[in-house]
């Protein structure tokens, strides 16, 4: 652990590893590349700081180790029980459905909610170790709310810093929660609180007022102007809208645009290939699209010679109910998709259930004519920002549902209502008939998109939010 003086320590579920086991056993942590380590590599590298998280494996953690850039990965081992309840449990069928707007019943369980506090706990102690004196600290997301109250009390000298990656509810769905005052309790012991939108960050502070905490200022985006007073002090409250790392995504060379051509023929030589990237969750609407897509094949408003629909899906959360559901119910619309309207050796739908390399990633977004953006609620969909980023050209088109968070910056896509099939049918064919008829037009929506998403990357998000707790610290 040597040169390590851990000032700065950022604690997420998930560390940023992988175990790969070779076919003679041998095991290796091996670091991966995921967007938030990206985004803060910049800061831990240059401030030698360490990650504390879960290593993706039950049962298992390597001794804590330092990453070839520096990173020292410091790991938290979870048994079966610990992510059964407090993983796949609460964190995953009760906080995530309820802070996704009740998409699906949340299911509220004691037994979960002990666990959920308790590997809270042990997040908690670990990083208590770890930490220098007055370090900042900076906790991730909806698995670990708890953290910042029991950091504060561990270690009242830190300077903690909380940002959510997912939505948060109004207050009238919050307050369902069986145990709503210990988890706002829990965020308060926070000196920042950032969330991706203003108005994540006022259905907050609309809760605090419900629960009879005092609340001053008013929301702004990249800075603290609104805060709410608990124990003789002020945390701050603000929106930070999380970006991606640009500079991989925009820059294609022509060996990568002959690469691009190639998979264009691949997928039929179509006169306009569609694209939907997701990890395989109920809350991103791909069976919606699907029905979308369908009723233009069925109507003929779409030529299943002239387009195709690519589906890339990662598997996630495969053990939980909805989740197989949600599986099972793509994967019979993308068959009968085909079996209406493809032809042998020439599928209308190109699917996959799994996760895809980066750069073919970049490719598929490259060779996309249209991409389809459609959850029912996201915190802000780094997709439809990968997408624009790979597209310096002006062409393509984004197809975005109004409640991804990322709607609230590009307003230049052609918004949609997931929860309405015609909506979605509407946004898809406007954007399909601009792009022949009105190329300029469309080529400088795209541009403007694309502008936006550049000049707001993920340095812009990690800047503002550790600036923000920075001043905190200063005015502790
Ligand atoms: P997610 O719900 O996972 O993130 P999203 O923001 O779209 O959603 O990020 C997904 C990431 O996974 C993207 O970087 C994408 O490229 C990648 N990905 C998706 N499918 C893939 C595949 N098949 N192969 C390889 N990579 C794939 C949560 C919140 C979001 C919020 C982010 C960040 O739910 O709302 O934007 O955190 O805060």
């Amino acid at each position: 652990m040597s040169g390590h003086d851990n000032s700065f320590v950022v604690v997420a579920n998930r560390l940023p590893v992988d175990l790969e086991v070779q076919p003679d056993g041998t095991r290796t942590w091996k670091a991966s590349p995921g967007g938030l380590v990206t985004a803060l590599s910049p800061v831990l590298e240059a401030q030698q700081g360490c990650w504390v998280g879960w290593p993706g494996v039950i049962n298992d953690a390597p001794e804590p180790f330092t990453t070839e850039r520096g990173i020292l990965l410091h790991p938290v081992k979870l048994t079966e029980a610990d992510f059964e309840g407090f993983y796949e449990g609460f964190s995953n069928a009760t906080l995530w459905p309820l802070y996704h707007d009740l998409i699906v019943t949340p299911v509220y369980k004691r037994e979960w909610w002990y666990a959920y506090r308790e590997v809270n706990l042990r997040f908690a102690e670990e990083v208590a170790k770890v930490a220098a004196p007055n370090a900042t600290v900076w906790v991730q997301d909806y698995q670990l709310q708890l953290l910042p109250g029991i950091l504060r009390q561990l270690r009242p000298d830190l300077t903690i810093g909380f940002f959510l990656h997912i939505p948060f509810p109004s207050a009238d769905l919050f307050l369902q929660l069986p145990w709503r005052e210990e988890v706002v309790r829990g965020l308060m012991g926070a000196d920042v609180i950032g969330f991706h939108l203003e108005s994540n960050a006022r259905n907050f502070l609309e809760l605090a007022k419900r629960l009879d905490l005092e609340v001053t200022g008013k929301v702004s985006t990249r800075e603290i102007s609104a805060g709410i007073n608990v124990d003789g002090r002020t945390v701050g409250v603000g929106a930070f809208p999380i970006s991606i790392e640009t500079s991989s995504l925009a820059n294609f060379t022509p060996a990568d645009e002959q690469e691009v051509a190639r998979l264009r023929a691949e997928f039929g030589g179509h006169h306009r290939v569609i694209l939907g990237v997701d990890r395989l969750d109920y809350t991103k609407g791909i069976l919606q699209r699907l029905k979308a897509f369908e009723e233009l094949l069925e109507t003929e408003a779409l030529d299943p010679r002239e387009v195709a629909l690519v589906q890339v899906a990662t598997p996630s959360r495969e053990r939980i109910d909805h989740y197989r559901a949600t599986r099972s119910q793509v994967e019979e619309a993308v068959g009968r998709i085909n079996g209406r309207f493809g032809q042998i050796g020439r599928p209308v739908v190109h699917y996959v259930h799994r996760a895809v390399p980066k750069d073919a990633l970049r490719k598929y977004y490259r060779l996309a004519d249209v991409m389809l953006v459609t959850p029912f609620k996201d915190g802000m969909n780094l997709v439809a920002k990968e997408y624009v980023a790979a597209h310096p050209d002006g062409r393509g088109a984004l197809v975005l549902s109004e409640f991804a968070g990322a709607a609230d910056e590009l307003t230049q896509a052609n918004l949609c209502n997931p929860f309405d099939i015609e909506s979605i049918k509407r946004a898809l064919l406007s954007a399909l008939k601009a792009l022949d008829d009105a190329p300029d037009t469309m080529r400088q929506r795209m541009l403007d998109l694309h502008e936006q998403v550049i000049s707001h990357d993920v340095n812009v998000w990690s800047r503002a939010f550790l600036g923000a707790l920075d001043e905190a610290a200063v005015n502790k």
